[in-house]
């Protein structure tokens, strides 16, 4: 469990990324924000910093006590505890780049801040709880997330949509602990049956409402890393062409030389607000020298890790057997059979190549790519909608644990089916909210917490 005793001293970090921008922040938390401002900001009225309010913000300069004056800033200052950290913050808004960021943050170090650790901001919210573990740990995919979708999970989980269903099914567990709890301090009150009955059916809507928050876990894992799509088949079928569709930019080389491709590429992509890793390979070609083996080493490599592999065949051609041999090489994968070149005239029967579906297209034309991308999604989700509202469960450590919570609270139903001693089901009760708890963070070892907020950057 955390032992949180406070933080003495003041963090200031570049809360921006680098390079060329409008504006940049640095951000500055603890008790000591305001005094370090005080020393380092100009305004022009001379108020002194002290005097602010929350939410207060000012024009003016940035430069050492009567040193040069180093940037021109806005500056805002939010008072404890209303703030992200629940701290004193003071957020300075200087110019982007890199030398005006790095002279701001270099006064703030001179005048009384430490340099933050990594996520050492959302980790002090968490501390001084002002959000929850997994509130703070959905900081992190609203920043990380590349599509809507992405970004309307992680909005909901730091929104706190995930924690209000926890917070649901723990106090149903905690009713029903203190229940048995009631039988096993005082036995000889023990004889009310109608409790035993009540317990499993209890019992069984927390177990519905864990069902329906794993079942969020497919796309949820979809939302956060991206659906691999990995585009296989023979040299010169069009591969690279439907990737730079898919795309729609030249990313890849397109020739009609067989072997153009000599090595995996792969790209980020969004359909309908779903990330999309888009891999381009090399064909699983009969390799003609050590690059082309290499390059087959990769495909393979590349197909174990598909959600679902894009078969494409030339459509202009008859099938032949290296068709089918890669078709055949490809196990356990979703195989979607794209046949391309449909603005050519059609010759290819593709009868006898198993794939969850088959869709015609052109790379050259586009074509036939929405109905693929359609056939995409329907394969990915496996008959699943995406959840549009409600909490979705992207984190592999919130999956952990509540199947945990899950394999508790099933027990602790059949001791009780079983009647057997209530000591039984009260464990494997107070197990399932501990498991809840290390989602939420209310009990978390320290070292759990330190390798959420360690894989932020600094700034966060
Ligand atoms: N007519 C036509 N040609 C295409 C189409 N897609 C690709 N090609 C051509 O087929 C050749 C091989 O394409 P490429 O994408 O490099 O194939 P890869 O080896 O499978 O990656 C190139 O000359 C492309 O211009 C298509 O839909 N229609
Ligand atoms: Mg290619």
């Amino acid at each position: 469990m955390y032992q949180y005793k406070g933080f003495d001293d003041t963090i200031a970090a570049i809360s921006t990324p680098s390079g060329p921008g409008g504006i940049g922040i640095v951000r500055l938390s603890g008790s000591d924000s305001v005094a370090v401002l005080e020393k380092i900001f100009v305004d022009p009225l001379r108020r002194p910093v002290r005097d602010w309010k929350g939410f207060t913000a000012r024009h003016g300069w940035l430069g050492a006590p009567g040193g040069q004056l180093v940037d021109e800033v806005l500056v805002t200052v939010m008072r404890a505890p209303r703030s992200y950290t629940a701290e004193d913050v003071a957020e300075i808004g200087c110019h982007g780049g890199t030398a005006a960021v790095r002279a701001v943050l270099g006064l703030c170090l001179q005048h009384g801040a430490r340099l933050a650790e990594p996520g050492e901001f959302t980790k002090r919210a968490f501390l001084n709880g002002r959000l929850d573990l997994a509130q703070a740990e959905a900081v992190l995919d609203v920043i990380s997330a590349g599509t809507s979708v992405a970004l309307r999970a992680g909005a909901g989980q730091l929104k706190g949509e995930l924690s209000i269903e926890l917070e649901s099914v723990r106090s149903r567990l905690l009713t029903v602990l203190a229940g048995l709890e009631a039988v096993l301090n005082f036995p000889e009150d023990a004889t009310d049956v109608r409790q035993e009955d009540a317990l499993p059916r209890e019992l069984d809507a927390a177990l519905q409402k864990l069902d329906q928050l794993l079942a969020t876990a497919h796309s949820g894992r979809i939302l956060r890393d991206g659906l691999k799509v990995v585009i296989c088949g023979k040299p010169n079928v069009g591969k690279s062409s439907l990737l730079n569709a898919l795309l729609r930019e030249p990313r890849a080389i397109v020739t009609d030389v067989a072997g153009t491709t000599r090595d995996t590429l792969e790209e980020r992509a969004d359909i309908d607000g779903i990330p999309l890793r888009l891999v381009d390979t090399a064909g699983l070609l009969d390799p003609r020298d050590k690059v082309e083996e290499e390059a087959v080493r990769r495909s393979r490599l590349m197909i174990a890790e598909a959600d679902i592999v894009l078969l494409v065949v030339d459509g202009s051609c008859q099938m032949e057997e290296a068709d089918r041999a890669i078709r055949s090489a490809i196990q356990n994968r979703h195989v979607i059979l794209v046949c391309n070149k449909s603005d050519l005239p059609r010759v290819a029967a593709l009868d006898g190549v198993e794939a969850s579906a088959t869709v015609t297209v052109s790379a050259l034309t586009h074509a036939g790519l929405e109905p693929l991308k359609a056939q995409l999604l329907k394969v990915a989700l496996d008959g699943r909608t995406l959840p549009v509202e409600g909490a979705v469960v992207t984190s592999l450590r919130h999956v952990e644990a509540l199947r945990l919570a899950r394999e508790c609270v099933a027990r602790a139903r059949q001791s009780a089916l079983a009647h057997s001693p209530a000591e039984f089901s009260a464990e494997d009760l107070k197990s399932a909210v501990n498991a809840l708890d290390a989602i939420t963070g209310r009990n978390v070892d320290a070292d759990v917490v330190d390798e959420i907020f360690s894989r932020f950057c600094i700034g966060k």
